[in-house]
Formats: C-alpha cells, structure tokens, sequence
C-alpha cells in the first residue's frame, strides 16, 4: 500500500490531504487555521493589514508553526512511512524573504527544534506581503513605463502589471526599504519556500505560480531580462530557478524523517500555485473544463490551448502543471465579502443558505455591487458595497434579500468578467470552501445557466498536489 500527500499552504489555513495510490481514497484531510490555532499572531484570517495603504501582510513564521502543528497531527493519525512521495500548493503571488543565513538553515534542519525557531533569523522582512496587498500601483506604473507599456508587459508575462503580483511588490520593498532589499539574497513564493523546507533545499518555482510575478516570459517560461530590470537591481541572483510543474526536487528532508517518521525515500515534486494545483485536483487540466473555486477570493479558471489575454487587463495566464498555459480570474471580494454580509445579520451559515432558498431568483428586483473591500475584477477601489432596489433593501432591512443579492451580484459580475475567456461551459466544477454550500452552488449554476459538480473533498488544491506528486 501507496500513499501521496499533498499539502495547500492557502491563505487562512495549511491543510495536508492523503490518498492511496492503489485505489485514490482520500486516508486524511486536516487543517490548522491560522486565526484558531495561533491566536497569538492576530491575524484571525490568515493576514493583517500594513501601516499604509492597501498593504496586507501575512507572517511567514506562522506558516511555519502552524506545519509543525499539522505533521504533529499527521504523524498521529497516519503511517507516515505508506507516503512514498508529496507535493504542495500555496497562495499565489505572496513573496517570503530570505537572508544569507537560508541556505544553510534550511539544508541542516535540526529535528530538536521547531521549524519556526530555525528559520525565523532567516527572514530579511519580517513579513510576507500577499495576494490581497494592492498597495504597489505606481511600482505597476513604473514598470510598465520602463518597458513602453502595459501591452508589452501582458504579452511576455500574461498579465497587465498587477498590484499583488510578486514583481511590483519586490520593487515597492526594494524602494521602501533598501537595505533590507540588500540584505535580501533569497526571495520565495509562499510555493517554493514551504517546498523548499519539505526537500531540505533551495527549492525551485514552477510556471503555474512563477507566471503571477509579472517577471517570467511565458514563451520560454524563464526570467525575463527586461522585466527582471524594470523591477529591481540584481534581482535575479535573488531568485530560485524556474522549472516545469513535474520537476521532481529531490528526497524529504531528514528533518521529518527524524522528528515524524516519514520515508527517507519520499519524493518531493515541486510545488505551484493553489488555482493551478486546484485545476489539476478538479480533473481540469486537460481542456473544456471550467473551476470555480470559492475560497478567501473567488476564482474562475481553466485550462487553455492557446494564449489569450483579457483585453480590460484584469485576467492572467499561468503555467498549467500538466503542460501549456491556463487563464484565470481572481475576485478579491469571495468568501470574506460573504461573510460581511452572514455576520451583519449574525447569521450561521445555515440561516445564510436559507435566506437564498427563501428569497426567488432575481432577488425581488433588488441589486448589489458586493465589494466590501478593493476589488481587482474590475478595478474598483472603495470599500462599501452598492445597493439598488427598495429603499428598504437599500437600509439593509431585508436580511434575506441582502444575502441573496450578494451572492447573485458576486456571480452575474463573475460571468461578466470571464466573457473574454469564450468558455461557455456545459458544466463548471466548484471547489474551496464555500462550494459545500448548496444554495451558493444552485446560484451558479443558474448564473452560468450549466450543471455544477462537486468533489467529495472540498480541497481541491490539497488534492492536486498529492495527485501531481503521484502522477510524477
Ligand atoms: P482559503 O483556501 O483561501 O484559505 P478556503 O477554501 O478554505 O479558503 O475557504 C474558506 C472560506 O469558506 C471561509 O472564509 C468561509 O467563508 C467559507 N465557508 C465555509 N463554510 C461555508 C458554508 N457552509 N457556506 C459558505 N461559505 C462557507
Ligand atoms: C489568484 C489569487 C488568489 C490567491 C489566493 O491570482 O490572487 O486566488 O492565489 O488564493
């Protein structure tokens, strides 16, 4: 007997998902919320919110502490000796940054003491900006400018600069705070950092989560010179190397060999991004299929032959783990903007998927623009949703037509804003927290006027990296 582990470093939670090879049963799905488990860091949804501006950090050395809270839990419910081999996923674009003390640090981690405590000295910033940071626009104007335009940057890269992807968040550090930018001689994506510690190494990036830094070229899927320049001085020294997602690092490191009694022989696949491993974990790597995953942000994305791009420079093209390219959509307002919504009321989410059921399609003629904070798909930079209907609506009286509202506004401005993607899907797979929701997922299929399935698990990206690593 087999098994693969994948792990999703997402942005609320890690969470270790384990299947037999022999028959594709999940054997263990677990999770360690941030906001539950470590309290001490305040940060109850995984972030916080930086001094200024539209920063939004998140803390690399809870991450850390949080793994060694799910292999703890791992080693106890599991044999650790079935898995024969993992890989991970984590929240894409989020950037860890590392002194010259990493290198050794992570190659010689010592099973006496914790994860958090070896390699906290290694950062050169204490915190790790993350995908909802908007705060880089004019890093994105600078760039753009450096290369004559956003077109250019959208045609190497895939995407328009874009405020929370990796590249202009590097500049904004490197203008911010240069001597720690000097003292910078590793920057990770949360993917390759977390994967870096499972095999012991340096790790590389793959092209599923290198292609949302606005830095890799998607036509020979490496570092782009011109955009490595326009971003900051000696970056790429700075960084890992790029690598197909079925790059195979190396050996565990001997650290959860020691310490949780994983094979020595476990092979470590190199991870990606958690929409690209989601799109491998929903069977949607090959074409024709559409994912919508509904985790903290919402996203819709799909495997795509050829490149194309959106033509308002809100979509991207990533890597695809299994080959070629996928194009997605990312709505910053997903979950949380839900929740606003469910806890205005004091509403358990039971009494939120009654309010749909009770409330008809169409919502009574009331409408809402449900951005509760910045929203990147489209562009919009306030943090109060808009309300159109009864003024009774409009007061927020009307519990049941406010949560409706809000779950028909988020999916109507989802289906607007991948036209250019020219699925039109016959059937979309839900994925992420929210899709165990059955009313939230009868909205989406009455939006998108399509059949909706469902996985047994809701963690599709979990799911993605062991069966990439099985696969591999
Ligand atoms: P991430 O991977 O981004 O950390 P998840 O995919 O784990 O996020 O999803 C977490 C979100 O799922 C929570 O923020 C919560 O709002 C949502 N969620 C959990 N249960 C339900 C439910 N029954 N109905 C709607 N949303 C839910
Ligand atoms: C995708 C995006 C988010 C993060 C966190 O571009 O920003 O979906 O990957 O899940």
């Amino acid at each position: 007997m087999a098994y693969s582990l994948g792990i999703d470093a997402s942005t609320q939670s890690v969470s270790a998902i384990v299947i037999d090879l022999d028959d594709g049963r999940v054997v263990y799905d677990h999770s360690i919320n941030f906001g539950e488990a470590l309290p001490q860091y305040e940060a109850p949804n995984g972030f916080f919110q930086g001094s200024e501006d539209g920063e939004v950090f998140s803390n690399p050395t809870m991450w850390l502490e949080a793994l060694d809270l799910l292999l703890a839990q791992l080693s106890k419910e599991c044999d650790l000796t079935k898995i024969k081999c993992l890989s991970g996923a984590g929240q894409q674009h989020g950037s860890v940054y590392l002194n010259h003390t990493w290198f050794d640090a992570v190659s010689n981690l010592s099973p006496q003491a914790s994860l958090a405590e070896q390699l906290k000295a290694c950062t050169s910033r204490p915190v790790a900006p993350i995908w909802m940071d908007t705060s880089t626009e004019k890093e994105c104007q600078e760039i753009a400018q450096a290369l004559g335009g956003d077109h250019i940057i959208c045609e190497k890269s895939g995407s328009v600069t874009t405020e929370r992807f990796t590249g202009p968040q590097i500049r904004r550090f490197y203008k911010h705070s240069l001597e720690a930018y000097l003292n910078t001689n590793r920057i990770h994506l949360v993917s390759s950092f977390i994967g870096s510690i499972f095999a012991g190494c340096d790790a590389p990036v793959d092209t599923g989560d290198g292609a949302g830094m606005n830095l890799m070229n998607l036509k020979n899927f490496d570092w782009d010179s011109q955009l490595l320049n326009a971003t900051a001085p000696d970056l790429k020294d700075k960084l890992p190397k790029i690598v197909l997602g079925n790059h195979r690092i190396g050996p565990i490191a001997p650290y959860f060999v020691k310490k949780y009694g994983f094979d020595p022989q476990t092979e470590v696949t190199v991870f990606t991004g958690d929409n690209p491993s989601s799109l491998v974990g929903t069977g949607g790597s090959s074409e024709g299929k559409v994912v919508i995953s509904l985790g903290t942000s919402d996203t819709y994305f799909a495997a795509m032959p050829k490149i194309v791009s959106d033509p308002n420079g809100y979509g991207h093209v990533f890597g695809n783990p299994s080959g070629k390219t996928m194009s997605l959509q990312c709505f910053l307002n997903g979950s949380l903007a839900r929740e606003a919504v469910k806890d205005r009321f004091n509403y358990s989410w039971d009494q939120f998927t009654e309010a749909i059921k009770e409330t008809p399609a169409g919502c009574n003629g009331n409408y809402m623009l449900p951005f509760f904070s910045p929203e990147i798909s489209p562009r919009y930079s306030g943090s109060t949703p808009v309300l159109k209907g009864s003024p009774a609506f409009q007061n927020w009286e009307h519990p049941q037509e406010a949560i409706r509202a809000c779950v028909e506004g988020q999916f109507l401005n989802m289906q607007l804003h991948t036209e250019w993607m020219a699925m039109q899907p016959k059937s979309i797979y839900l994925t992420g927290g929210a899709s165990e929701n059955d009313m939230i997922a009868q909205v989406v299929a009455d939006v998108f006027q399509c059949t909706v399935e469902r996985l047994a698990v809701t963690g599709s990206v979990a799911l993605g990296a062991a069966m990439r690593a099985a696969e591999n």
